[in-house]
């Protein structure tokens, strides 16, 4: 027998909100929503080899990339799941140009959700790891049954209240934090539940992998290039050389990073001064968690979490991982930067 009790993500949610007298059960609502979204698009994403559902739409997204089918189905499951709970005001998710109003017959609510419906989906066609990531936030125009606007989006990431993703995987798994811990899940496909696998997931001190596209490398800023060429140094007191491990795919990387120790990096560089990653559905509630789990997320110079959004498709640079991994990439870079003002 194991020797954790058995606890459904529905219970955790509920005994969490319970810590909080002052909760008033709307974000746990809004939490079983996201779950009920997660297992809609879990059973898609693992049915997708066999009904031929993967292929292109024809179509593109804002950033100007085919979308995938999976992606056009994740972002309508989440959307449908969404809308109509009473709890939200606003959605913006990554395959929509503008902000997602709530329509006009549901009741608004106080909360904001931004999520990536399906990171990484260009790795569908070869059955890799992807991934949905969700970022909540607290309206900060006036509560009272009105409409949010861009503004409730465009907020730093140290404001989100809870932040989780699902890791669609050889499992599909569920990791969330309201801040007061990382806690992950396992959905049982036979019972439909999501149950608790990670119990207060913290990152290991002894990191040991690098995860970065080092296909890039020539267009790096000088001191990520000495970075990279550092952890492939020997040093047995700090774990040198590293290890290199790069699926492509964010959630998995970040992922396994969390459970086994390690940084990982989308940079910017000479072609993308500000990288590939968007802030707001993939940078800042990946940021959520890995600080709530003892790590760190920078964007080389500064706290990710405290970077305040100009606009919704903002991309920033993102290091993320081990506090003293993401410390050392900061300061090689900062090191560098008095030769190359700008990258
Ligand atoms: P997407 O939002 O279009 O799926 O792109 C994000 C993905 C991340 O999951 C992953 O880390 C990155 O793109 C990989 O990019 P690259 O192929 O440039 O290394
Ligand atoms: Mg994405």
């Amino acid at each position: 027998m194991a020797e954790q009790s058995l606890m459904t993500i529905q219970r955790h949610i509920l005994e969490e909100e319970r810590k909080h007298p002052q909760a008033t059960g709307e974000l746990s609502a809004l939490l079983s929503d996201l779950v009920l979204a997660a297992k809609i698009i879990s059973l898609e994403v693992n049915k997708a080899g066999l009904v031929g559902i993967i292929g292109y739409t024809g179509s593109t997204n804002i950033q100007g990339e085919q979308v995938r089918k999976l992606d056009v189905f994740s972002h309508e499951v989440l959307f449908k799941a969404m809308e109509h709970g009473g709890h939200l005001c606003v959605m913006a998710s990554e395959e929509e140009e503008n902000i997602i109003p709530i329509p006009q017959n549901f009741v608004k609510g106080k909360y904001v959700l931004l999520f990536d419906p399906l990171d990484g989906s260009s790795n569908i066609d070869a059955n890799v790891s992807v991934g949905t990531i969700f970022s909540i936030l607290k309206r900060v125009t006036p509560d009272g049954g009105s409409d949010g606007t861009l503004q409730d989006c465009l907020q730093p990431g140290l404001k989100q209240v809870a932040a989780g993703y699902v890791l669609y995987g050889s499992s599909t798994i569920l990791v969330y934090t309201t801040g007061h811990g990382v806690y992950g899940f396992t959905l049982d496909p036979a019972l439909g539940e999501f149950l608790l696998s990670y119990n207060n997931i913290r990152i290991p001190a002894a990191s040991k992998i690098y995860s970065i596209n080092e296909g890039n490398y020539k267009y790096w800023h000088p001191g990520l290039k000495k970075y990279i060429k550092y952890l492939q140094e020997e040093d047995e007191k700090s774990r040198r050389p590293y290890s290199s491990r790069y699926i492509g795919s964010m959630v998995a990387d970040i992922h396994r990073n969390l459970l086994y120790g390690g940084i990982f990096m989308y940079p910017a560089d000479s072609r993308n001064p500000n990288g590939k990653l968007r802030l707001l559905y993939e940078c800042n509630p990946m940021a959520f968690i890995v600080e709530s789990a003892g790590g760190m997320a920078s964007d080389g110079k500064k706290r990710v979490l405290e970077l305040m959004p100009e606009s919704l498709h903002q991309r920033t640079p993102f290091f993320v991982g081990n506090k003293e991994d993401v410390q050392m990439v900061e300061k090689f870079i900062a090191e560098e930067e008095v030769n190359v003002p700008a990258v």
